[in-house]
């Protein structure tokens, strides 16, 4: 039998399919998930959370003229389905295929492109104030989880959106759970909501005469009659923000989602919200059960032996935990993905998840070093960028003693360009009083994280170490942890033809192009800097006097970055020494393999020897490798 999916190349086919025929479309996005996604690796339960969602709102709008702007992206799988993408879909996340969030050069339906969380309010109010100034008359509607919801930008949205009274749709896709349980105030608001499904405020009581009488409509003017304060308190703050309050509706519901849709789209003339409650992994027992361990999941690959650097992270913490109760840790909402759920579990009073709120996170560690404690904040190099403002203002202007813990600095493959931690060297080096580490491997992430907690229980400023996503290199973890002087790389081989000078975890690939370069008869020394700041300066000052040409390596971009430091410092002292520096070169780097993109950049091991000998023709003594 032909499925139903197969016939829709975009949302007129979707608009096109009897009421009686949707529960099919809507079975058949879930195969299609849970068929493609486990091979591909990807968002699952978000996924299967939003189907119905997906095929109302595209039967009730017309995108691409009315704009879908759904938040982050991760949820958006069936909304790619449903606009002529099913057909790629098994490329998903792999490289030159479809991307895992969204993207504007992937499809006019994707109405604005997204990846980090709680911005979609705030880029369809900018759609709808230009489409009101331009006297035009599409809808515009933002699709934000309650997770999503948790993000500063998102309320500073609302705020914003309330106070103009412009004709908006927000849909909150309010599933409880951010990756982890989703946490605050707001959350807990919201979930007193629920318990009643079909709920809805007396402030909404309008909504009852002129809704087509479904079951949300019926059960609002029943909770009108009965008008409870229970329902009514939380449902005011949005009537306070300067929103009409909808719902909840059943977001698995689709022929009610549809009805409540096309009544906002019909009546609403200011700031709507449509409160919908939706179950994270519907459909799939397992990932209902567990949504966190199924919000995202891998492709098979052979399973690594060496631990994770998150998992000895989270190791190392815990253990430092153990000996000094000043330090504390702190996570935005991602307790799993920075490997801290064991130590949330150890110590729960001395950790805390604040949210998808990065610059709440990095100004109230702020706040904890003042008082003598000593926080970790734990944030994905990509996620950091949103505090910048906060590392500088709140954190190093005062020079405060905080650890920034940057997890998947470098590639990290196949989330793509929004995910790449390709920035933090330049964005933090930069910054007086900061302390920037990465570590060669596993091994020397604890050193380095007990180096970092040293210097900040010291009250020495701020210190921040970047390491890679996924499996270290394997190197037995030493028991005793030292603490590693500041300022100090390591020579890890001599050689006077060429120096390899290497930061983070390309230095493991520059000992072996070393080795590849000796067999070409190429005397390489290779230098582990440990540090971007304070550099090495005695160490790299000596090594580019001793040797003909240098290569620098790192998994960051060029401009700014490690090589560029290590310019800055030659040029200060008059060195005239060639240098060639790898790295990533003026462009984001879109989704693939990390093996595939080290290669393709040439900060593997074969890249580095070959664009040694590119750059310094002059160097190779043997023939061949001319
Ligand atoms: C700024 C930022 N911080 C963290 C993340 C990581 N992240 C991706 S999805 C997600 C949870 C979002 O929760 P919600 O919006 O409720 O969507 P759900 O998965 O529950 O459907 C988080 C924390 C992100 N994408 N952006």
């Amino acid at each position: 039998m032909t499925r139903l999916l197969d016939q829709i190349e975009g949302p007129a086919d979707v608009q096109r399919l009897a009421p009686e025929q949707l529960p099919q479309l809507a079975a058949e996005i879930r195969a299609e998930l849970l068929d493609t996604v486990p091979k591909t690796g990807g968002h699952l339960a978000s996924n299967l959370g939003t189907v119905e969602l997906a095929i109302a709102l595209h039967r009730v709008f017309h995108s691409p003229v009315d704009k879908l702007v759904w938040d982050v992206g991760h949820q958006a799988y069936p909304h790619k389905l449903l606009t002529g993408r099913a057909r790629q879909f098994h490329t998903l996340r792999q490289q030159h295929g479809l991307a895992g969030f969204l993207s504007r050069e992937e499809s006019p339906h994707d109405a604005f492109g997204a990846g980090h969380a709680g911005t979609s309010i705030s880029a369809a109010l900018g759609m709808a104030m230009a489409r009101d100034l331009r006297g035009e008359r599409y809808h515009v509607v933002a699709i934000i989880g309650d997770g999503g919801l948790t993000a500063g930008m998102a309320l500073e949205a609302l705020n914003h959106a309330g106070h103009s009274g412009t004709r908006l749709i927000v849909v909150l896709n309010d599933n409880q759970m951010s990756i982890a349980p989703n946490v605050g105030a707001i959350a807990r608001m919201l979930n007193r909501l629920r318990p009643s499904l079909h709920r809805a405020s007396e402030a909404s009581e309008h909504l009852v005469e002129r809704l087509p009488l479904g079951g949300l409509a019926r059960e609002m003017a029943k909770r009108a009659k009965r008008g409870a304060k229970a329902a009514v308190l939380p449902t005011l703050l949005w009537e306070e923000l300067g929103f009409m309050y909808v719902g909840p509706v059943n977001g698995h519901d689709e022929a009610e989602l549809e009805s409540v849709l096309r009544w906002v789209r019909d009546n609403g003339d200011r700031p709507t919200l449509v409160h919908v409650l939706t179950t994270k992994g519907k459909g799939h027992g397992p990932a209902e059960a567990d949504p966190v361990k199924l919000h995202g999941v891998s492709p098979p690959g052979a399973a690594a032996s060496a631990p994770t650097y998150t998992q000895v992270f989270g190791q190392t913490v815990g253990a430092l935990m153990r000996q000094d109760e000043r330090i504390v840790a702190i996570t935005a909402a991602m307790p799993d993905g920075t490997g801290l759920t064991p130590v949330m579990k150890e110590f729960p009073e001395r950790t805390f998840d604040v949210g998808i709120c990065e610059q709440h996170a990095v100004t109230f560690a702020g706040g904890l070093a003042t008082e003598g404690l000593v926080p970790i904040v734990a944030i994905y190099s990509t996620f950091l960028q949103r505090a910048y403002d906060q590392v500088i203002h709140d954190i190093c202007v005062q020079n405060l003693p905080v650890v920034f813990a940057l997890d998947r600095g470098g590639i990290v493959g196949d989330d793509g360009k929004t995910h790449q931690g390709l920035f933090d060297l330049a964005y933090l080096r930069v910054l007086p009083n900061m302390v920037v580490m990465a570590p060669a491997d596993e091994n020397e992430l604890q050193h380095m994280v007990y180096t970092a907690v040293q210097h900040a229980a010291e009250g020495r400023g701020p210190i921040a170490l970047r390491y890679p996503r996924g499996a270290g290199v394997g190197v037995p973890l030493e028991r005793e942890w030292r603490r590693l002087p500041l300022g100090k790389g390591e020579l890890l081989r001599e050689g006077h033809d060429l120096g390899i000078v290497a930061i983070g975890h390309t230095v493991p690939a520059a000992l072996e192009a070393a080795e590849r370069l000796a067999e070409r008869g190429i005397s390489c020394a290779v230098v582990n800097a440990r540090f971007v700041k304070p550099l090495d300066e005695e160490l790299i000052l000596r090594v580019a006097d001793s040797v003909g040409a240098l290569v620098t390596v790192e998994e960051h971009v060029l401009a700014g970055g490690f090589g560029a430091a290590i310019l800055e410092l030659l040029a200060a002292h008059g060195r005239r020494v060639p240098v060639e520096r790898l790295g990533i070169p003026d462009v984001f780097v879109e989704h693939g393999k990390q093996g595939v993109l080290r290669a393709a950049f040439a900060i593997d091991a074969a890249g580095i020897a070959r664009r040694a000998l590119e750059a310094f023709p002059g160097l190779a003594r043997t023939p061949a490798y001319r």
